[in-house]
């Protein structure tokens, strides 16, 4: 019997556009010239604009001029030899996107519609050892799903051409509010040749843990397919520690499924980010023949107890959303993740783990991975298993009234399963979540909601029952959520006493001012942002010189946000600034301002929903997720970090309201607001220093308060103000017993617009491998590029230096702007030391 061969089809591919009428092996008439190289996985677009055929769709207004690509059909052609046949041979395509015929030797071998299943094809009868010939052939994907609207009718959805719904393919790819409309096609995963006598088919873990005694049981199980007649194979399973030392084994026969339970004491527990390490285990299955090992595979899995707990909110109505592991509970702070870029294939698994990092870096602990996009790639899952960031992971609907036909269903069930299947081991994986505002769009046109019969919205047969239903089976014991947001029961999906919630009061709905983020309530905020500019640098990349200003055609362009009604993300973006900001006329200014007003929205959100978390008993805000931590092109949207991978003002803004130790202070008449948020598993009693500065730089107000917050809690406290009589900054530091500062924070009067805060003296000195900061004056929102500094979009009061590090080299200069102080180069002064 021989060993399983897996062979990447990557490269040798071409690539052609099908002239209407010709298919399959017609297609080997085509003259040469009509292929262009391309390798796998890729897409028509990036075939193209790899061979100079596009322009960058993302340059200017490009992505109308390429529109064209969408509409035609693609094929790609594969020639290679199979010279040694194994007793079974497979093709394997991992992603097909998404209307796809698939021919091997002009033999038609399937047909697929859904990019989200994988596919697999016997092909040992039809290879030869030279010369195989393998096609796919793509359709264009809104004319397939526009046929089959015509059958099962026009639904209504936010985002996107209406045909969407009907096609089971990224929806983002028709075009989303931060989004532009590429309808790409291809082998968007990999194409693989699968030579095997005997293969492990599926690989299943389920784990039991006994937390306290620190043992672990690990029920494993293996579908085999192959057994040559009368063959004797044993499925070897191993249990192997974060070292790679076999911890556990078991031997057994190998049947269509071997079973085996592995049990682990004095196991090590896998933690969120903030709560512990992440150690990784690994479960291997060997089908072994004698002694030779004919086929393998194996699953890396992290041992940790995760509960989506909703109790009992004291004092409040409703009950609680939040998360606890290994019985610790923990405020899950995160981000919305979408799709990191139009092009799929240019995502490298370094990418992956540099976005991953980033949200790690910002203290997040948790990523919903958006239902609008796709079940992402494995180095996605394992980035989060390795840095402790959870992931809640929505099935893929967003924002529409999804069909429930049989056809529709089934197709949603392989896909399902395929998911659950391929995710499943993951310790990183928190919850699954049955789509992204689908409840939401149905209470708008009246099919869900409070008194309407449940039946009216068919497609809770796929939230509420087929999801369900398949997580239930290949994945029990991880909790489901039908959908977000979700109320269960007879209320709105807003409900905010109950689950989880979008909250766009702010931006969307009425426009609330940011600084009222403190007046929304929920159980879970899993989504509300502020737009801002990209980075000036990546927004000019792809901005014709003289469309660099802000009103611009192609800088709106480059906002996607509005409705039906046409583009609103210009208008919005003027409220907030207008509300908050004098802004100048140039460019600069105008990305400086909106990155200004989403850092503080983001501030004062994480801060008003993390104050929320309380104390045990009482945990009325479980966790607030920003929608979006990323971006898929150059564009101003809600996003964190810019498509170039450069984080926002507001990233820093969330790093802060996110570590494990945040404060937050809050002006209010003859009086401060102070809070403490501990994500800690400490007890603390911090020294809590109000500083309070008139804006020449006279210190108006100091006191110091002790204030004692339990381990993950939130305290509040207030400090009583002398009259002020004029605009201030009020700082608040949290001080440990030693002076050293824990976390600070500065509340400014407001609106900033009211008064002017230019012409302050700021030095930036290098000590050592540090900065040290000083000023004269208050200074607001100080922003430095041209270093990896460890703090950055900083106010600066009168006093001792602020010290910042510094992550490689120390510049000779930066680039810095703050507010009323023009953008500019400035030394970085060296005082030795
Ligand atoms: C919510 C998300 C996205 C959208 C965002 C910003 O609706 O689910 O669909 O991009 O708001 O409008």
């Amino acid at each position: 019997m021989t060993p399983e061969r897996l062979i990447d089809l990557h490269d040798g591919w071409q690539l052609a556009e099908v002239p209407p009428g010709l298919d399959g092996p017609a297609l080997a008439d085509l003259p040469d010239s009509a292929w262009l190289s391309a390798s796998v996985p890729g897409s028509a677009h990036g075939a193209l604009l790899a061979t100079g055929r596009i322009p960058d769709p993302f340059y200017a207004c490009n992505e109308a001029g390429v529109a064209w690509v969408a509409e035609r059909r693609w094929a790609w052609r594969l020639r290679f030899d199979a010279d040694e046949l194994a007793p079974r041979e497979d093709l394997v395509f991992e992603g097909l996107d998404t209307y796809c015929t698939v021919w091997l030797n002009g033999e038609r071998l399937l047909a697929s519609d859904n990019m989200f299943v994988p596919r697999r094809a016997d092909v040992l009868e039809r290879l030869r050892p030279h010369g195989n010939e393998l096609l796919l052939c793509f359709d264009p994907p809104l004319a397939r799903a526009r046929a089959v609207e015509a059958v099962h009718g026009k639904r209504a959805l936010w985002n996107g051409d209406s045909a969407r719904l009907h096609a089971r393919k990224a929806q983002y790819h028709f075009g989303w509010d931060w989004g532009p409309e590429l309808l790409v096609s291809g082998p968007w995963r990999a194409v693989r040749r699968h030579g095997w006598s005997a293969r492990v088919a599926d690989l299943e873990v389920r784990t039991r843990l006994d937390v306290a005694a620190r043992r672990a049981t690990l029920q494993v199980s293996a579908c085999i397919e192959g057994q040559g007649a009368g063959a004797a194979l044993r499925c070897d399973f191993e249990l192997l520690d974060p070292e790679g030392r076999a911890v556990a084994r078991a031997a057994v026969a190998a049947g269509a499924r071997a079973e085996a339970t592995l049990t682990l004491d004095d196991a090590r527990l896998w933690w969120p980010r903030g709560l512990g390490d992440q150690p990784l285990y690994t479960v291997v299955a060997r089908v072994v023949d004698g002694d030779r090992s004919l086929a393998e595979d194996r699953r890396r899995v992290g041992l940790r107890d995760l509960r989506l707990v909703q109790a009992e909110v004291a004092g409040e109505a409703g009950s609680s959303f939040h998360f606890e592991v290994n019985g610790r509970e923990f405020f899950a702070g995160g981000a919305n993740w979408i799709p990191d870029d139009s092009l799929l294939e240019r995502i490298t698994p370094a990418r992956y783990r540099q976005r991953v990092a980033q949200a790690a870096a910002a203290n997040m602990n948790m990523l919903r991975v958006w239902g609008g996009g796709i079940y992402e790639h494995e180095a996605f899952y394992e980035a989060c298993d390795e840095m402790g960031l959870l992931v809640w992971q929505d099935f893929m609907f967003a924002c529409g009234l999804y069909p429930a036909n049989d056809a529709f269903l089934a197709s949603v069930r392989a896909e399902a399963e395929a998911a659950v299947k391929r995710l499943r081991h993951h310790a990183c994986l928190a919850l699954w979540c049955g789509n992204n505002e689908d409840y939401m769009l149905a209470e708008s046109v009246g099919l869900a909601g409070p008194g309407v019969p449940a039946e009216r919205f068919e497609a809770r047969a796929i939230y509420e029952g087929l999801l369900p239903e398949v997580c239930a089976a290949l994945d029990p014991g991880r909790p489901y959520w039908p959908g977000s947001p979700f109320t269960p029961g007879d209320a709105k999906s807003s409900d905010a006493t109950v689950g989880d919630r979008h909250s766009w009061e702010v931006w969307h709905q009425q426009m609330l001012p940011y600084q009222c983020y403190g007046d929304v309530q929920a159980r879970f905020v899993s989504e509300f942002g502020m737009q801002s500019h990209p980075s000036l640098a990546l927004f000019e990349s792809v901005l014709p010189e003289d469309e660099r200003f802000p009103g611009s055609r192609t800088v709106q362009w480059h906002n996607k946000a509005g409705s039906p009604a046409g583009p609103d993300g210009h208008r919005r973006l003027a409220v907030y600034l207008a509300d908050n900001l004098r802004v100048g006329p140039t460019l600069a200014e105008h990305v400086y301002a909106t990155q200004f007003v989403q850092a503080e929205a983001m501030r004062v959100a994480y801060q008003d929903f993390r104050r929320r978390w309380q104390r045990p008993g009482a945990r009325a805000v479980g966790g607030a997720l920003v929608w979006q931590l990323n971006d898929c092109w150059p564009v101003t949207s809600w996003a964190l970090i810019d498509a170039a991978g450069t984080v926002k003002p507001a990233w820093h803004a969330v790093r802060r309201a996110l570590a494990p130790v945040a404060v937050a202070v809050r002006l209010e008449a003859g009086q401060a607001r102070l809070a403490v948020m501990n994500g800690t598993t400490e007890a603390l009693t911090p020294t809590l220093q109000l500083r309070v500065f008139a804006l020449d730089g006279r210190q108006l107000a100091s006191s110091r308060l002790a204030l004692d917050v339990p381990a993950s809690a939130s305290a509040e406290t207030t400090q009583a103000l002398p009259l002020l009589g004029g605009p201030v900054v009020a700082e608040l530091c949290a001080l440990d017993a030693e002076g050293r500062e824990l976390a600070r924070d500065c509340a400014w009067t407001e609106p900033f617009r009211f008064y002017q805060l230019g012409g302050a003296c700021i030095d930036i000195v290098r000590t050592g491998s540090a900065l040290a900061l000083s000023c004269d004056r208050p200074v607001k929102g100080l922003w430095l590029q041209g270093a990896d500094l460890d703090d950055n979009f900083i106010d600066l009061v009168p006093g001792p230096a602020r010290r910042i590090g510094v992550a490689g080299a120390l510049p000779a200069t930066l680039q810095a702007v703050a507010l009323d102080h023009a953008g500019r180069t400035v030394p970085v002064l060296d005082r030795g030391g």
